[in-house]
C-alpha cells in the first residue's frame, strides 16, 4: 500500500472510530439510568464470584494450611474497550445486545501459586450449583501466538436484588504468578506504539520466548511443590 492509501485508510478508521464513540456516548447519555443499572449488576456479580474464591481460599488455608490464591483483581470493562469490542464485532448499540454478546464486562483475575491450583479452583467453582459454565478457553494448554497463557471461564451466576433474581455473566481469568507477571509486562509493552515494524516483530518473538521460559519455571515449581507435599505426607503417615 502506498503512503497516500495508508493515510486514507488511517483517516477513515479515525473517522469511523470517533463516530462510533460519539454514537455510543450519546446512547449512554440517553439511557443513563438503565445503563448504570446494568453496570451495577456486573459489579454485584463480581462481588458474588470474588466471595466464592475468597471462601475457597479461606477453607484451604484452614484445612490444608495453604493458600492456593495469591491475589484477586477485578474490573468492569472500560468504556473504551467496550466500544472497541462493539465496533469490531458489529454488535448493535442496545443494552440487550451488549448484555447478550459481550461476556467480559465483569472480569475477575485469580492469581494462583501453582498451575495445578488453577484446575483445582476451576473444579471447585464449577461444582457449585449456582454457577453455570458458558464458555471455557484454555490458553495454558494452547497459548496464544503472543505467548499469552491463562484459563478463561465465562460463568453465569445469580444475583439477588430487591425483588428480582438476575443471571449475570462474569469472565474469570485464572493464571499463575508467572503467567500474570508475563501478561502484565507484555500488556504494557504492547502499548508502546512508536516501535518500527521490523523491530516490533523481533520483540514479539522475544516476548513469546520469555513466555516459554516462564512456563518452564511454573512446571519446575510445581514439581518441587509436589515433591515437598509427598515428603510431608510420608512423614505424616509414619507418625500416624
Ligand atoms: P479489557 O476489557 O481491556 O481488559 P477479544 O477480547 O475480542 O480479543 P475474546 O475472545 O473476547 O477476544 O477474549 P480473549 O482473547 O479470550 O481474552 C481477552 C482478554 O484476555 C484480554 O482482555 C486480556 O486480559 C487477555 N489477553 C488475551 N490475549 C492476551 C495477550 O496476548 N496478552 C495479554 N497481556 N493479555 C491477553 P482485553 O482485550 O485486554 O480487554
Amino acid at each position: 500500500m502506498d503512503l497516500k492509501n495508508i493515510l486514507k485508510t488511517r483517516k477513515e478508521k479515525f473517522v469511523r472510530d470517533n463516530l462510533m464513540s460519539d454514537e455510543f456516548l450519546e446512547f449512554i447519555r440517553q439511557n443513563k439510568e438503565p445503563y448504570d443499572m446494568l453496570m451495577s449488576y456486573y459489579r454485584c456479580a463480581i462481588m458474588e464470584v470474588e466471595t466464592k474464591f475468597k471462601v475457597l481460599n479461606e477453607q484451604f488455608s484452614l484445612q490444608y494450611d495453604r493458600n492456593p490464591i495469591e491475589g484477586i483483581k477485578s474490573r468492569i470493562k472500560s468504556r473504551k474497550s467496550l466500544i472497541k469490542k462493539i465496533r469490531n464485532r458489529g454488535i448493535p448499540i442496545t443494552l440487550e445486545a451488549i448484555e447478550e454478546n459481550i461476556t467480559d464486562i465483569a472480569g475477575l483475575r485469580i492469581i494462583c501459586s501453582f498451575p495445578e491450583d488453577i484446575y483445582m479452583l476451576e473444579e471447585c467453582l464449577l461444582e457449585q450449583d449456582d454457577v453455570t459454565l458458558i464458555e471455557r478457553k484454555n490458553y495454558i494448554k494452547e497459548p496464544k501466538p503472543s505467548g499469552y497463557r491463562s484459563l478463561h471461564l465465562i460463568v453465569e451466576v445469580p444475583i439477588f436484588l430487591h425483588k428480582e433474581k438476575r443471571n449475570v455473566k462474569v469472565e474469570v481469568q485464572l493464571r499463575t504468578i508467572a503467567m500474570d507477571f508475563w501478561a502484565s509486562l507484555e500488556h504494557k509493552l504492547r502499548y508502546k506504539k512508536s516501535i518500527p515494524e521490523n523491530q516490533s516483530q523481533e520483540l514479539a518473538r522475544e516476548l513469546a520466548e520469555c513466555a516459554e521460559i516462564s512456563a518452564m519455571l511454573d512446571e519446575r515449581m510445581q514439581i518441587i511443590r509436589n515433591k515437598i507435599s509427598s515428603v510431608q505426607e510420608n512423614g505424616d503417615n509414619k507418625r500416624a
